[in-house]
């Protein structure tokens, strides 16, 4: 409960930062788009959005974060010079997707900041589609009319049916870590097959949390088309992406 206070006002205190953290296109190794992920400084203290976001979500107080840091996201973005045309991959909760306000606020800030809506990824995870499949689907071709890119998060965690995704419009599936850093002839097997499956959807890959050089290696090897991990970087400050950037590229 006290924390829960904190969480309501911490937008007014200024207490939310954005990082970045980039996502390499295997093919060119060069920097395709980062990842938006909040950070909660509460008293010099770092509390995990894994331990935030599902209490802003029982509170009623995810749309309003959500649209705060979507709003933040794309203004940093309007401001890079570093890399033309860079994309960005921003996370959306179930109670923010479905929120009636969500449509108007990304509106509204894509008109804002002039970001082309492709630039626009919107991650979206697995589960999410297994369950309020008609509400998340209006939603869903809400986002694909304007542009905006949908990725499902976490994939292969989240036991959607293949008939649930098949009629859901997606333009990247996201390999959850676990399949990743568990490197076990059932996890290359579910691998395999979700790529195959990407293929045919004609959805890209990016597969997450990679850590190794041999990680790298593997993944590429198989024919992931995007890949995202401690590897290349850490989350980053906005600052220290672009310095990141100018240093390895
Ligand atoms: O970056 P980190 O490992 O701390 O993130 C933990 C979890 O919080 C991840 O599942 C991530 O998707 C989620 N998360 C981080 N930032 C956001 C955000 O802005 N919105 C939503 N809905 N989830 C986020
Ligand atoms: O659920 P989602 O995929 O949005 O979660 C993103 C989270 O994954 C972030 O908290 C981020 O810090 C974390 N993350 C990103 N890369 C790696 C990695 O290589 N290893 C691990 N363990 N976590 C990672
Ligand atoms: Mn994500
Ligand atoms: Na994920």
């Amino acid at each position: 409960q006290r924390l829960c206070e904190r969480l309501r006002c911490a937008i007014d205190n200024g207490e939310f930062t954005v990082f970045y953290q980039p996502i390499m296109d295997v093919n060119s190794n060069t920097l395709s788009s980062v990842e938006a992920l909040l950070r909660w400084n509460c008293d010099d203290e770092h509390i995990s959005p894994a331990v935030f976001i599902p209490l802003a979500e029982r509170s009623g107080l995810m749309p309003e974060i959500g649209a705060w840091v979507l709003n933040r996201a794309l203004i940093d973005l309007s401001h890079w010079q570093f890399k033309q045309g860079l994309a960005i991959s921003i996370n959306v909760s179930v109670s923010q997707l479905l929120d009636d306000s969500f449509l108007k606020v990304l509106d509204n800030a894509l008109k804002s900041t002039q970001i082309s809506s492709e630039r626009l990824h919107l991650e979206i995870t697995e589960s999410v589609f297994a369950s309020n499949k008609e509400v998340v689907g209006v939603k869903v071709n809400e986002l694909v009319a304007r542009g905006v890119k949908v990725s499902i998060d976490d994939f292969g965690t989240g036991y959607s049916s293949l008939s649930r995704l098949q009629s859901m419009p997606c333009d990247f599936i996201k390999i959850d870590r676990s399949f990743v850093q568990n490197s076990s002839e059932e996890s290359d097997t579910i691998i395999r097959a979700t790529l195959l499956m990407a293929k045919e959807f004609g959805c890209k890959t990016i597969a997450e949390g990679i850590e190794t050089e041999q990680q790298r290696q593997h993944l590429a090897q198989l024919g992931t088309d995007y890949l995202q991990g401690f590897y290349f970087a850490k989350p980053m400050s906005a600052s220290d992406l672009i310095s990141w950037y100018n240093e390895n590229y």
